[in-house]
């Protein structure tokens, strides 16, 4: 069945806009949607509609307002499987992944219902008597979430969710070609009793997607932006909210290494390389970039890391399958640029490259029609390699060796990203000199890249973001600002720094 969808804006459903189909990528003739992507002047009147809409919706005391996300995670938690098989048949996400994805949601509404309640400021010492400080978190205003489709329904609500606990409104751009999941989700959040205007969907390209949003800042209808997409397109947000004086949430890419040590217990690592690896296709910002792996242990483990790759199935993403098809034509695309890259002192232990065909398939090959590619293993990767350097977003890890963990740290650490990481090792000293020599924001041990908690910090540094955290508790330092308050019952002007009381 074909949906058509459009942008919301206020309650209401803006029926026009520049014909887009999203697609079934594991059988790329079937259309999931026909959407309406909005323009520019859309996108901006969307955040004034938002701007109107969330003094009021600030003004519902914060117990209340986590009643409401309680609401939507049981709402979503009702549909899982219905939306986790929206976003299996448009993104050809494997479904215990998809419905893993929606389980992230319902987590991260299990977290903030309660965080109405606390939304806690604190009361601070004066240094003069009759005197007390506090400090309240306020909201920002309007968020703009703009999101990509890896993850169409999980990431977004890591900015949805805590946005609209403190008090913003929102407004939400999700990636074209998982638009119709970002629909059904939409729809699930409205249902959940929020007010119109306090959540609007903006389907648009990304062209129009910046002109509006620039509108906006300049409008002053736009409080924060968040947005989780590639290094390149973050440093353009990063830029034009620096004019206006903002700074964005962002959630960028990722070159994940993976250090195997010696004493690792090498089946595990092969099954958290595995599943970094090749699971999503390669396309989470977590997944798998490279393996740095001991010199002694090299031969080992390639040979059970390439045994176990031949076996994993692909295919299908309805079925039980390790690997489905990319996102999209685009991602396809863009994939096989990266494929360029394998260069002839490289080997690549895993066989075939590229698109599958029935032709060079494994045994039965039943995604004829889909965005489908082998996995690829490229042993023998250099630290000033394009394969090392870059994100890949696909299915394929380069692999690389290192003689002390000193040199693994740098090698982990070259890339300049700076999102996951992981070590297997079974010395402590190991995993805590790790950790504390990686750039990363995210440290696994004995785990793979991929497949972080929503509860925890979730974020990068260096070319992964700027920082910011998107999950958890923390990510309510980029949807609230302090406000420091003072309240002076002394009757009488005193001067800070100047009327200081002596013992
Ligand atoms: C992403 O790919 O943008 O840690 C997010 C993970 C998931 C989230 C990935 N929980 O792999």
């Amino acid at each position: 069945m074909t949906r058509e969808i459009g942008s919301v804006i206020g309650g209401k459903e803006v029926p026009n806009g520049t014909a887009y189909d999203s697609i079934n990528p594991a059988k790329v003739s079937e259309v999931v949607a026909r959407v309406q992507l909005a323009d520019a002047g859309t996108f901006s009147s969307a955040c004034r509609t938002a701007a109107a809409a969330q003094k009021e919706w600030a003004a519902v005391p914060a117990p209340v307002r986590g009643r409401v996300i309680a609401s939507i995670g049981r709402l979503v938690e009702a549909n899982a499987e219905t939306l986790a098989r929206l976003v299996t048949r448009e993104i050809g996400k494997p479904y215990a992944e998809a419905l893993g994805e929606v389980r992230e949601i319902v987590d991260t509404c299990d977290f903030f219902l309660g965080e109405g309640r606390r939304l806690y400021g604190q009361t601070v010492p004066s240094e003069m008597p009759d005197k007390n400080l506090f400090t309240f978190r306020v909201p920002v205003g309007v968020a703009a979430v703009i999101t990509a489709g890896n993850f169409p329904v999980a990431v977004p609500s890591w900015y949805l969710v805590p946005a609209l606990l403190a008090g913003n409104a929102v407004v939400w751009k999700p990636a074209e070609y998982a638009a119709a999941s970002a629909e059904a989700l939409f729809r699930l959040f409205t249902a959940s009793g929020l007010p119109e205007g306090v959540l609007n969907l903006v389907l648009a390209d990304g062209q129009a997607t910046f002109q509006g949003l620039e509108s906006a800042l300049d409008e002053g209808t736009v409080h924060k932006v968040g947005f989780t997409g590639s290094t390149e397109v973050g440093r353009r947000i990063g830029e034009l909210c620096g004019r206006h004086l903002q700074s964005p949430c962002l959630e960028l890419g990722g070159k994940n290494p993976m250090v195997v040590m010696p004493d690792a217990d090498l089946d595990l690592a092969v099954e958290g390389a595995l599943f970094a690896g090749f699971g999503t296709a390669g396309q989470r910002c977590t997944s798998l970039g490279t393996v740095i792996v001991h010199e002694s242990v090299h031969d080992d483990f390639l040979d059970r890391y390439t045994r176990a790759t031949a076996e994993a199935v692909i295919g299908d993403p309805a079925g039980e399958v390790l690997c489905g098809p990319m996102l999209d034509h685009k991602f396809a695309a863009r994939y096989e640029e990266y494929l360029g890259w394998i260069q002839p002192h490289h080997t690549v232990v895993s066989g075939a490259t590229g698109r599958i065909t029935s032709a060079n398939a494994r045994g039965d090959f039943s995604g004829e029609g889909g965005l489908y590619y082998h996995p690829v293993i490229v042993d023998g990767v250099r630290p000033d390699d394009r394969l090392f350097l870059e994100e890949t977003f696909g299915p394929i890890v380069g692999v690389s060796t290192f003689t002390t963990l000193d040199e693994a740290v740098d090698l982990a650490n070259r890339p300049g990203y700076g999102l996951s990481s992981s070590i297997y090792t079974t010395d402590p000293k190991s995993a805590f000199r790790f950790r504390e020599g990686i750039g990363a924001g995210m440290v696994s041990v004995n785990n793979s890249t991929s497949g972080a908690e929503a509860h925890l910090p979730f974020g990068g540094n260096g070319k992964s973001g700027n920082g910011s955290r998107q999950s958890g508790v923390w990510v309510l330092d980029q949807f609230t600002r302090w406000q420091a308050m003072n309240w002076d019952y002394s009757g009488k002007l005193q001067k800070a720094q100047m009327d200081v009381a002596e013992v």
